[in-house]
């Protein structure tokens, strides 16, 4: 019979096994003993392979028997991985136990980094409380538009030529309708206007901020994906002058004493008439430097006063109702704030650029 281990012997493979399994106390070590065990170069594996030098018989018998062998010491292994992994998981759960109760004294804490918010993030925070102290109340809208509110509601039907000014991103084209990721914060004044016309709730004096996307090649002044703080009020009578006076009094509150806002006619499909509104070029405050061109001023946004064919579009009366809005971008006012020269800084994640903020 050669080598072959003997049929008595098997038994006794089983319970060697189970003694030395018993002892595993990890999971590595339980590997190990797997592969000695049952692996290529084990005795039971060796045992199999001489068992071809028996007649037919004694063949079945010895392989039925080893078979079960082998089964028997896989059954063992398997509970005993459950055990061992049970046990590494609790080991592992009160090594990183966090005491919350433990006190952090100042000198540990300059030696921990401690997270933040991103200035992207800050910014929107500081801009929001400016609105909100100026009686504002804040929304948010989709990310992911139908092609009615990124272009339609704001007239600007299919085909028409101001859909250019916006590089978009199309998530479905078409049938029944396409859907865009939003090139601008402005449907979001579509969502307000048709939801306070149905509930009767008007006016609206509100801020919608968030992300927006355009498929653009960053550049020191751009990126793909960006934010937009939209502001919008429907109230009776208002005229362009209160759109002037809250750009005025936001730009004297958010970037403070020195530094004003500018109008400039433009154009906008969805308000009428429309401007674009610059305010003092923080870097050289007014005298004229590179960042600004030379001119002393800056481009933040747009706005206007809400075209009638809005109203329409929403279901408000324009005779009875007017109203102004602006858009102005959140990283250009980041870029501003803190005179950041690329804005592309921003999304680098450089930690040596983010802990300046
Ligand atoms: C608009 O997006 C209009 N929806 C603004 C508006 C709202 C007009 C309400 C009238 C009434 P514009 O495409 O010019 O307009 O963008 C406005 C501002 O968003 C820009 O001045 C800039 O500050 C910022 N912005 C635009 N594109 C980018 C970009 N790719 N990266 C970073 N900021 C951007």
């Amino acid at each position: 019979m050669g080598n072959v281990i003997a049929v008595d012997s098997i038994s006794k493979l089983v319970t060697d096994a189970r003694k030395e399994i018993q002892g595993a106390r990890s999971s590595a070590e339980l590997d190990q003993l797997e592969t000695k065990i049952l692996g290529k170069r084990s005795l039971l594996a060796m045992a199999h392979r001489e068992l071809g030098e028996l007649d037919l018989e004694q063949r079945k018998e010895h392989g039925r028997q080893l078979h079960e062998a082998r089964q028997a010491i896989e059954k063992i292994i398997e509970d005993k991985r459950a055990d061992v992994s049970k046990r590494e998981r609790e080991q592992r759960l009160i090594a990183e136990r966090v005491d919350l109760s433990e006190v952090i004294t100042d000198e540990v804490r300059s030696t921990i980094g401690r997270g933040k918010l991103h200035v992207v993030t800050q910014t929107c925070d500081t801009l929001v409380d400016v609105f909100v102290g100026m009686g504002f109340v804040v929304e948010e809208g989709p990310e992911a538009e139908t092609d009615w509110y990124n272009f339609e509601a704001l007239n600007m039907p299919p085909a028409h030529p101001a859909r250019s000014m916006w590089d978009t991103f199309y998530l479905e084209l078409g049938e029944p309708e396409s859907v865009v990721l939003r090139t601008h914060t402005s449907p979001v004044q579509i969502r307000l206007m048709e939801e306070a016309a149905r509930k009767s709730s008007l006016p609206i004096h509100a801020v919608m901020p968030g992300r927006c996307y355009r498929t653009e090649t960053p550049d020191a002044r751009h990126l793909a994906v960006f934010h937009q703080i939209e502001g919008l009020v429907v109230d009776e009578a208002i005229t362009f002058g209160d759109l002037a006076g809250t750009i005025e009094t936001f730009t004297r509150a958010y970037f403070g004493d020195g530094i004003h806002s500018r109008l400039r006619p433009s154009y906008f499909p969805f308000t009428e008439p429309s401007a674009e509104f610059e305010i003092t070029c923080t870097i050289c405050r007014g005298d004229g430097c590179r960042t600004c061109s030379g001119t002393g001023w800056i481009e933040l946004g747009g706005c206007g006063l809400v075209d009638p064919a809005v109203f329409d579009a929403v279901g408000i009366d324009s005779e009875e109702w007017s109203g102004f809005a602006f858009g102005f971008g959140i990283d250009r006012c980041a870029q501003m704030h803190y005179q950041i020269a690329d804005m592309r800084s921003l999304t680098e994640n450089d930690l040596r650029f983010m802990r300046r903020f």
